[in-house]
């Protein structure tokens, strides 16, 4: 981390951010603040289990380590009351309403947290920077985390890069567009040090049931319906989150200033084929009943459903030296293999309040 002793990563009680915060605490000696809102996707187990693991030292979730800032990035005072608290060396900001479904039943929520969130994020960062020392300015930086829907949906052929223009689709995709355009805009006005990532779809462990992957293993796990929009022929480029987070760490520390890094693992696969996939490991895995597969469960397709995203990583790859170390049929198994261990995380987070709203209530979540 070159130096940087004090990280500040917002929405780190969600799934990416949770497995970059439990890299930084693993793997550097770095004090972590954390600012999430704790909405309906975050849970800390992960975090809280990886401070026991490192000793009595770290071991409190509100600890010497980690610090839990619960701070809703719609409240611009409390975000900059919090950014001066945790007076960082570098800010990953990965806190968005995160789901394309929700996006859809809500859009109210995107535009709040990820465009007027990130504006609040960006001022109170940008005072901070302003007002570091010189040595602390030079190294500072703030790396926005994105997505590669904001370039749109693909037809059969050709992968988005760096230089693919913008073309947002749902309300999901277009609020995080116009999220990474106000971060440029404050590279570019005010000089405020910035990297961008945009990123394929992840899975892995810690995943809220609603994504497509978790939403599969637990309903077959359950016996019940397994959702698959449209025709089921939709391709996602699907990168395990471990990859995701070394290629962030990269970015963060080696990235150029003002530029923007595709990440994809060359993962891409229609939904149908990720669905009989993770049902032929559930019948290896847990032999005995039906196959799997008989749950299948075609429904309404999902309003705008881009068609194909997929990554050319060129940049990242040769400029930066990222590769991703899991292919897909490897990390599959081991998320499913994680989701059978975690039967007790699955119950509780699929308790909560939002679980089986949306679509997912089609095929009688
Ligand atoms: P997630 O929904 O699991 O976690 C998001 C976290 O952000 C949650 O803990 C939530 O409470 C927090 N948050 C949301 N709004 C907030 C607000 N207003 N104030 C404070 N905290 C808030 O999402 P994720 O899948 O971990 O995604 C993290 C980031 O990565 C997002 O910016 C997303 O756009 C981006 N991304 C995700 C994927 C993917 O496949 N999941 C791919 C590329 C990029
Ligand atoms: O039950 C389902 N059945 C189904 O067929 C669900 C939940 C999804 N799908 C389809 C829709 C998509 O084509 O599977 C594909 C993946 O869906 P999601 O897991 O909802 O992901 P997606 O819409 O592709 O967006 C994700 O990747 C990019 C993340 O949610 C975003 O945060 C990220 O930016």
């Amino acid at each position: 981390l070159a130096g940087r002793r004090r990280i500040l990563v917002t929405g780190g009680a969600g799934f990416i951010g949770g497995a970059l915060v439990r890299r930084l605490l693993r793997d550097s000696t770095a004090t972590v603040f954390n600012l999430d809102k704790m909405g309906y996707a975050s849970d800390l187990l992960g975090i809280v289990n990886t401070l026991a693991a490192l000793g009595p030292a770290a071991e409190r979730a509100d600890g010497p380590r980690h610090r839990l800032l619960q701070v809703d990035l719609a409240d611009g005072e409390a975000t900059a009351a919090a950014v001066r608290q945790a007076d960082p060396d570098l800010v990953l900001h990965l806190a968005a309403e995160s789901h394309v479904d929700r996006s859809i039943d809500d859009p109210g929520a995107f535009l709040v947290s990820n465009v007027m969130g990130t504006f609040h994020l960006l001022q109170a960062v940008r005072a901070h920077w302003e007002g570091l020392p010189a040595e602390r300015r030079e190294l500072f930086r703030f790396h926005h985390i994105s997505t590669d829907e904001v370039f749109g949906s693909l037809g059969a052929t050709g992968r988005f890069s760096e230089t693919t223009p913008y073309d947002p689709r749902s309300p999901y995709s277009a609020s995080k567009a116009g999220s990474d355009h106000l971060v440029q805009a404050w590279h570019h006005t005010f000089g405020l040090p910035v990297v961008l990532t945009n990123c394929s779809n992840n899975y892995g462990p810690w995943q809220f049931p609603e994504k497509l992957i978790p939403v599969v293993i637990l309903k077959a796990v359950a016996g019940e319906p397994i959702p698959l929009y449209g025709d089921g022929a939709n391709v996602r480029d699907w990168l395990y989150v471990e990859d995701h987070v070394e290629a962030l760490l990269l970015a963060a520390t080696s990235g150029e200033v003002g530029r923007s890094y595709c990440v994809g693992g060359h993962g891409e696969r229609t939904n149908k084929q990720v669905v009989q996939a993770i049902c032929a490991l559930l019948d290896e895995l847990r032999p005995g009943g039906s196959p799997h597969a008989g749950l299948i469960t075609p429904v309404a397709d999902r309003p705008g459903h881009d068609r194909r995203y997929a990554i050319d990583p060129q940049r990242i790859s040769s400029e930066l030296g990222w590769q991703p170390r899991h292919d897909v049929q490897q990390g599959l198994r081991a998320t499913v293999q994680w989701y059978l261990e975690h039967d007790d995380w699955c119950t509780h987070v699929r308790s909560r309040a939002g679980y089986g709203g949306g679509r997912l209530g089609q095929a009688g979540a």
